[in-house]
């Protein structure tokens, strides 16, 4: 069998650098689609790729622009496409609605219409996403659960969502909606509160910091490991049908617990550190998120491993390594259990 081909836009982000290594592992040709600046600055802008970067295509190319989409789907004729490239930082679509908007939605809209008319046959993959669910009416949350979201980003996720089911069902596209729920790792943006709280208790053991600045602590999320998360991408296309499927752990946790794991494996008190800043609270609030996978672990087999202490432990060991210092409490040697 001849070698398959995957592209995936939002390649050099945290799903994307783990994707590609998935695939790779997997002996697909991977394709990505990166702005012509990565290009020009590889060693920051894709530095999560850093390790396989010899091994990947990239194309340069704007979701923004449908001929450039069409014109670079053209060019590689994928197998598959993982499509998870968009404006993710919730915080940020308060301050600009317009672009999240248009972005996100159109990026997947061009994808979609591209794929109909170049590679009908290709698999398609849309990062769906919790924050779909927002105010939700049922905890927890699953394939059926209504859609109440809260910012201009949920509601764009609910439209890429309904976009991918209307060419599943108009056209026959190979369609899938995965809906994931948080997920992080060492490799996550620092504007996510995981990353800010274990980047930012790295910086006060190297002295380089006094305080993290956080906003609302009894926000409840349901916080699984990017690297499974990606797996679960995969599972999606290889089933004989296209379907939807919630991606989660299960458990929730507040913000504060994130905290506590942190601040007390570095020995600290978070007291002493944490500042409330009613600055960062978000206009409208998604107050607890909870998936409920069972579809998923029923009909992909797919099962989370990794659970919120240990993925934050391997957050915070990897910072503190970054900052070069050592943990008293021995969160690293937690963190590699
Ligand atoms: O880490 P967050 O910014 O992630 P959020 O908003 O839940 O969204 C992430 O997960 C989604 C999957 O469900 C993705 F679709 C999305 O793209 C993104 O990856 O915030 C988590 C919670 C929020 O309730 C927020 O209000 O933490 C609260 N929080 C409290 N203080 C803070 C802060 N969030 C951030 N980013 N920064 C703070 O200082």
């Amino acid at each position: 069998m001849s070698q398959k081909r995957a592209f995936i836009t939002g390649i050099t982000g945290q799903d994307g650098s783990y994707l590609a290594e998935l695939l790779l592992s997997k002996d697909y040709e991977v394709h990505g689609l990166v702005r012509r600046v990565a290009l020009e600055d590889p060693e920051n802008r894709l530095s999560r790729l850093a390790s396989i970067r010899s091994q990947l295509h990239f194309h340069s190319g704007s979701l923004e622009s449908y001929a450039s989409i069409h014109h670079v789907l053209g060019r590689i004729q994928p197998d598959e496409c993982y499509h998870l490239a968009a404006q993710s930082f919730v915080t940020y679509s308060f301050d600009d609605e317009f672009t999240t908007l248009q972005a996100n939605i159109n990026g997947t809209h061009y994808l979609l219409s591209a794929l109909k008319s170049i590679a009908p046959n290709c698999l398609f993959y849309f990062a769906g996403s919790s924050e779909m669910f927002g105010q939700a009416d049922e905890v927890p949350q699953n394939e059926r659960t209504r859609f109440h979201p809260r910012s201009t980003y949920g509601i764009s996720k609910v439209a890429g969502f309904e976009l991918t089911r209307n060419y599943r069902e108009a056209y026959g596209l190979r369609a899938c909606n995965g809906i994931l729920f948080n997920h992080e790792s060492p490799r996550r943006g620092f504007e996510f509160v995981t990353r800010k709280i274990t980047s930012g208790v790295a910086r006060i053991l190297a002295g380089k910091s006094d305080e993290v600045r956080l906003g609302n602590l009894e926000a409840r999320r349901d916080w699984g490991h990017a690297r499974e998360y990606v797996a679960a991408m995969w599972l999606m296309l290889q089933q004989p049908e296209p379907d939807d499927y919630v991606i989660a752990t299960g458990e929730t946790h507040s913000v504060a617990d994130v905290v506590e794991v942190a601040f007390d494996a570095a020995g600290l008190d978070w007291r002493k550190y944490v500042v409330c800043d009613r600055d960062l609270h978000r206009p409208s609030e998604v107050n607890v998120l909870s998936g409920d996978a069972s579809k998923a672990r029923r009909e992909l087999g797919w099962e989370p491993r990794i659970h919120f202490r240990e993925l934050i432990l391997e957050m915070l060991a990897h910072d503190c390594q970054a900052q070069g210092v050592t943990l008293a409490t021995g969160a690293w040697t937690d963190s590699k259990q």
